[in-house]
């Protein structure tokens, strides 16, 4: 039988369970990365669990995301990771020298190897063919302590490329492309596999745009082949025997992928299925016009494409960059760990050489690591930039994650960035675009959205240099054994021991301490930017869960969730679709779990967020009647009988909403070690106890 590439790696890792797309399977994995703002608690957690050293072939703590310093939490936290990851046989990438997904692309990836990460865009690593895929740092933790990581065997969707990328028009317009053909809903428990003629002719970090960005798309991780592309990467980075090559066989297809979809709302997303898959069938709707789609891949015509922009707050709000153009701009922010290689900036800095800023545009630019900011440095690239008016930001995530320029109200900004959820900038009613970087830097020059393409000069060509300029000073190797018992691990008074999950009451009496809406993201949940820095102290971050819902002058999420604490009753989040999208951050499972929380009803859950919540002992369901949801209000007492057998093998659950006097239905969706580790109290109760 032939296989994909995707079926390939996972089988060559397949520790536990039936490779048959949708049973749950457990799987070696031969590296990790951590950062530092999930890092703290991962290797807090690590700690707890007991295992003295790390057991995979490589784990690397990375420090990029958090590195603002106001006050000492972030330094602390530094410090902390520094020893201990020294002390357990890491790696520690110290901060200044990049983004995680960037130096671990440029120093650590391999082809045909598994990385799990705690951080949501540990994917990138599909870039150079490793099946690379985001988790909670629980898990991560899990992992370096040897055992195996836990996920659904994937259905593969398919993406065939054809033909070449024309001028100005580059690899972000892929992924924004694909993101208007599989949205960011419907691909929980998928991979993306890159195949096509096209393949060849994008270099890996091109790959590593497409595959990071699958992380909007709510798959599990994309991949592409290992060909004479990755060879020439790997050789530029001094690591040619770490090549290998890897491709689906010959004779595969891909599909049938199936896709439920709203008549009405994704009328769009049907048009592209329609436009852009082979063997697309489209259903009639149902009496809540939902509608069955089904096609076997996606094909994407490179020579056709155009520059892409996603709109706030969704990166699969996508639109031609043409259908756009003209609207004033007053930002433009180039990095992330979407955007920022060398060949990207490289291409940046060559349209911007002796020319200037529009003075309407503040422009501020992030190189994605040492290495990418050293080379341009060094060969007056870095000059070319700051003459034209960029403010240059260290290596690290920053504005990204809300760390710094928060854009002004009412204005745009445009950003190379992966995601544009509302607010995630540090600006209420931001209006965020997310685009290529050459699609940046027309902006950049012009003050409005324009298409490069209209520029009055060609594309520069960028070429992937012959080698990369190879200087590992701020990667600590970890300590050998002996040394490591002599290592004191540094732990400043802001690092606080994370609490442990409890098991479920069997008869659980609950209050719905909020109501949210489609579409919540754990941005909404745990807010990042400013409160980053209490990351590694759980009851002071717990103070902002929801805070975005929170009003002045009134109790907050966390008073009401206490309360009901106090009460002895369990808190219980209600939500629509899609609840808990974006970031890996287990935050927004620990810290509601810390103010009591044990139940999350919702429309649908995504995979990271839903594994997170089992992780720390909250119940997930998910309305067997999605109508339900409108006959719950907050504070509503709710209550659930027989936990203990619902979580032990039954698919359904009955609700009894004592306020409103009515019982209703809630799936029980979880995966046959998820019900295990719930029935103890969560990951870290049960690691203990196997
Ligand atoms: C993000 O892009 O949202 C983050 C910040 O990198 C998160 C991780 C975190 O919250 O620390 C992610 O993507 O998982
Ligand atoms: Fe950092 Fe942004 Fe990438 Fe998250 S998405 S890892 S915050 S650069």
């Amino acid at each position: 039988m032939a296989h994909t590439l995707v079926q390939k790696i996972i089988q060559a890792h397949l520790l536990d369970g039936e490779p048959t797309p949708g049973s749950e399977v457990g799987l070696r994995i031969d590296q990790t990365l951590t950062q530092d703002a999930t890092g703290t608690t991962a290797f807090l957690l690590f700690e707890a669990i007991g295992t003295l050293r790390v057991k995979t072939e490589v784990s690397v703590s990375y420090v990029d995301h958090n590195m603002a310093q106001f006050g000492p939490e972030n330094h602390n936290d530094h410090l902390y990771l520094q020893s201990v990851a020294r002390k357990v046989g890491a790696y520690h990438s110290r901060p200044g020298n990049g983004i995680c997904h960037q130096v671990h692309l440029e120093r650590f990836g391999r082809p045909g190897a598994t990385l799990l990460g705690s951080d949501s865009h540990t994917p990138t690593g599909g870039g150079i063919g490793m099946i690379a895929i985001g988790a909670g740092g629980l898990d991560v933790a899990v992992a370096m302590g040897g055992g195996a990581f836990y996920t659904t065997y994937p259905r593969v969707i398919g993406v065939e490329l054809k033909g070449k990328l024309r001028p100005w028009v580059s690899a972000k317009d892929i992924i924004l492309k694909l993101l208007s053909i599989l949205t960011t809903r419907g691909n929980v428990g998928a991979m993306v596999e890159y195949f096509g003629e096209g393949v060849a002719t994008l270099p890996v970090p091109a790959r590593a745009t497409c595959t990071n960005m699958g992380a909007e798309l709510g798959v599990t991780s994309s991949v592409f082949p290992s060909d004479e592309q990755t060879r020439v990467f790997l050789k530029a980075q001094g690591r040619q025997e770490q090549y290998q090559p890897l491709a689906a066989d010959p004779d595969v297809t891909y599909g049938p992928i199936a896709k439920c979809l709203h008549a009405k709302n994704d009328a769009a997303t049907i048009e592209n299925i329609k436009t852009n898959c082979t063997d697309a069938k489209i259903g009639s709707p149902d009496e809540k016009s939902m509608v069955e789609v089904t096609f076997g891949h996606v094909v994407i015509d490179l020579d056709a494409l155009e520059p892409m922009a996603a709109g706030s707050p969704s990166p699969d709000n996508v639109h031609t960059i043409a259908s756009l153009a003209g609207k004033d701009v007053r930002q433009v922010l180039i990095g992330s760990c979407t955007n920022s290689s060398y060949q990207d900036l490289m291409l940046v800095a060559a349209v911007l050489k002796g020319r200037t800023v529009h003075p309407n545009v503040e422009l501020g630019i992030a190189p994605g690591s040492r290495q990418v900011l050293t080379m341009l440095a060094q060969n007056g690239a870095l000059a070319d930039l700051i003459q034209a008016g960029a403010r240059i930001v260290e290596s690290g995530c920053g504005p990204c994650i809300g760390q710094g320029f928060s854009p002004a109200e009412n204005t745009i900004s445009l950003r190379t960035f992966n995601r544009n959820f509302a607010g995630r900038s540090g600006t209420k009613g931001d209006m965020v675009y997310l685009v290529s970087p050459e699609t940046a830097v027309a902006a950049a020059l012009k003050g409005n959205i324009t298409d490069p393409r209209t520029l009055e000069f060609g594309c520069p060509v960028i070429e992937t240099p012959q080698s990369f300029l190879i200087d590992d000073g701020m990667l600590q190797p970890p300590a050998d054994e002996k040394e490591a018992a002599g290592i004191e691990i540094i732990r400043g008074s802001t690092i606080v021991k994370p609490p442990a999950g409890q098991p479920l009451p069997d008869d659980l009496r609950g209050r719905a301490i909020i109501k949210v809406g489609d579409k919540i993201t754990t941005d909404h949940i745990m807010p990042a930017g400013a409160l980053l820095k209490y990351r590694s102290n759980v009851p002071e971050y717990a103070k902002y869960v929801f805070n975005c819902f929170n009003e002045a002058g009134k109790a907050t999420f966390a008073d009401r969730a206490l309360a009901a604490k106090a009460d002895g009753v369990a808190g219980v989040i209600v939500a629509g679709d899609s609840y808990g999208q974006g970031s890996s951050r287990e935050h927004a499972a620990l810290c509601p779990m810390y103010l009591g929380v044990k139940v999350v009803i919702a429309k649908a859950i995504e995979r990271i967020h839903q594994a997170n919540l089992v992780n720390f002992a909250i119940l997930p369901l998910t309305f067997a009647d999605p109508a339900d949801y409108d006959k719950i209000d907050a504070n509503d007492e709710l209550v659930i009988k027989g936990t203990s057998k619902a979580i032990e093998s039954a698919d359904t659950v009955t609700v009894t909403n004592k306020t409103k006097n009515f019982d209703f239905v809630c799936n029980v969706r979880l995966a046959p070690r998820q019900r295990t580790i719930l029935a103890a109290g969560g990951l870290l109760r049960h690691t203990r106890n196997v």
